[in-house]
């Protein structure tokens, strides 16, 4: 008999070439190196785009790890892409905190490119293999690959919220979309509330019935539910304790002139991530506390992200006037209250700026996960830290032993930033030890071993 591969089908391929070495390079990130040892293993193929538009290399190998290409033209880019995925479903799904807009020249792309991906993996599956379908970009895939393979074992894995019916139901295109997720055998979603919204708009808008253990549609029993994705947990605990980091940490400290008290953030630059509302509870915490000003510096750091959407261009505006409007108004020649850095930063330093912060500001106002949060409580090691967080990222569903916010709350976040400044080291650190706990036994491996042990394999 023939052993059963894994194929994965994301948006994007884990590689990107490196002009300078004139090669493919794999990806730094927690999906890759939690799935690389499987597709090894397994004889596994991903299915995904190579990031340059109109570019289609087929099938390659990288780090022994089979690719197969799907090419997307500028035009698909800015329909597909930038259009349905980025300006209806990303910000329907995360609550409608900005209006998802509807058009139908953006829903044609959007089914022609999932048509696209669903043959690339038809022209690679094998009978018994299992496919495993990745994000919001690709919800029709399951279906597509269904009708051509009725007996194909097939997982979805939602990285992103799925919101409740309220919300949903405003998509023209809701039957199509969830009946195109309802082609898998099991559609895995960030938590528990997400898996429900599912269940619930599926009864709404679908044939399907059932709950989330058994939703019955025609003749098949789909399954919703829970996996909730985590990181390389050893790897950050590695990186927070290595000398050479430590080093680093301590130089950004020192560069920052020695604040009494750091508080950190660190985000995709996204208006679901709360950054403006983050910016004016510390105004109003250095308003109400005066004794702070000259004690706190808060460090942001954004990744510049989606550049060519305008709502992402208004929510960098207006982060770069709530930091220029704090630091022009609290500020003195000795001290920053904010230091802002737009741009991504190298692994060391990244968990240099955890490893020392006392207080990580994570505050999205909706977040399928959020791993900052968990990147944090891994790297910053037996120091004590407190970790605030949003009520509304799916990390809180387990995190409980954060600082739990509202992140719309402005008086509230200033309050617990203040909490979060005056916690005892002792209490810090055991809450700190509890989710550090949680985060070694559920690592990006244990959840990619489980999301595959599922799909039978
Ligand atoms: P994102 O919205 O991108 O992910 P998040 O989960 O926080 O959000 O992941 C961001 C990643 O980027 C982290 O691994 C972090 O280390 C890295 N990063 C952030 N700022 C950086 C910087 N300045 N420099 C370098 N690296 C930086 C989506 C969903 C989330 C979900 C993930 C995974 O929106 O809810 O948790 O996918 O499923």
């Amino acid at each position: 008999m023939v052993e059963p591969r894994l194929i994965v089908a994301a948006n994007r391929l884990p590689v990107a070439w490196d002009d300078k070495t004139q090669s493919w390079e794999t990806s730094p990130g927690g999906l890759v190196s939690a799935l690389a040892p499987v597709l090894r293993e397994k004889d596994g193929i991903w299915v995904g785009w190579p990031g340059t538009a109109d570019e289609d290399p087929g099938q390659f190998e990288v780090d022994d790890i089979e690719m197969q290409s799907i090419s997307l033209s500028e035009e698909e880019l800015d329909t597909y892409y930038h259009g349905f995925c980025n300006g209806t479903i990303w910000p329907l799904y995360h609550d409608a905190i900005r209006s998802p807009e509807f058009h139908r020249h953006w829903w044609k792309p959007y089914q022609e490119v999932n048509r696209r991906f669903a043959d690339g993996v038809l022209e690679v599956a094998r009978p018994g293999d299992a496919i495993w379908v990745h994000d919001y970009q690709l919800q029709l895939v399951p279906e597509m690959i269904r009708e051509e393979l009725p007996g194909a074992t097939i997982g979805f894995f939602l990285h992103i919220p799925f919101p409740p019916p309220e919300i949903y139901g405003r998509i023209p295109w809701r039957t199509e979309l969830l009946q195109g997720l309802l082609g898998a055998d099991i559609v895995a979603f960030q938590t528990v509330s997400s898996a429900r919204n599912f269940a619930r708009c599926a009864n709404r808008y679908t044939n399907a019935t059932g709950n989330t253990d058994a939703l019955r549609i025609a003749d098949r029993v789909v399954v919703a539910e829970a996996a909730p994705i985590s990181i390389d947990t050893a790897l950050f605990e590695k990186l927070g304790e290595d000398p050479e980091v430590a080093k680093r940490g301590e130089r950004l400290v020192d560069d920052l002139g020695n604040p009494k008290v750091m508080i950190l953030g660190v985000d995709r630059l996204d208006y679901s991530k709360g950054i403006d509302i983050r910016l004016r509870a510390l105004g109003t915490l250095f308003d109400r506390h005066p004794e702070l000003r000259g004690e706190v510096s808060f460090v942001q750091v954004a990744v510049p992200s989606r550049e060519d959407v305008d709502a992402y261009q208004d929510t960098r505006r207006n982060i770069e006037e709530g930091v220029g409007r704090l630091n022009g108004r609290f500020g003195t020649m000795e001290w920053t209250p904010v230091h802002y850095l737009y741009r991504s930063l190298e692994r060391e330093d990244l968990v240099a700026a955890y490893r020392n912060a006392d207080v990580m500001l994570v505050t999205p106002l909706r977040d399928g996960m959020n791993l900052v949060a968990k990147e944090y409580v891994a790297a910053r090691r037996g120091i004590g830290g407190v970790l605030v967080l949003s009520e509304f990222a799916g990390a809180a569903e387990r995190f409980t032993q954060a600082v739990l916010v509202n992140p719309y709350d402005v008086d509230g976040l200033a309050t617990a930033l203040l909490d979060a400044i005056h916690m005892h080291e002792d209490e810090a650190s055991e809450r700190m030890s509890a989710m550090r706990s949680h985060l070694r036994r559920w690592d990006v491996h244990a959840w990619a071993r489980y999301c595959l042990g599922r799909l039978g394999l």
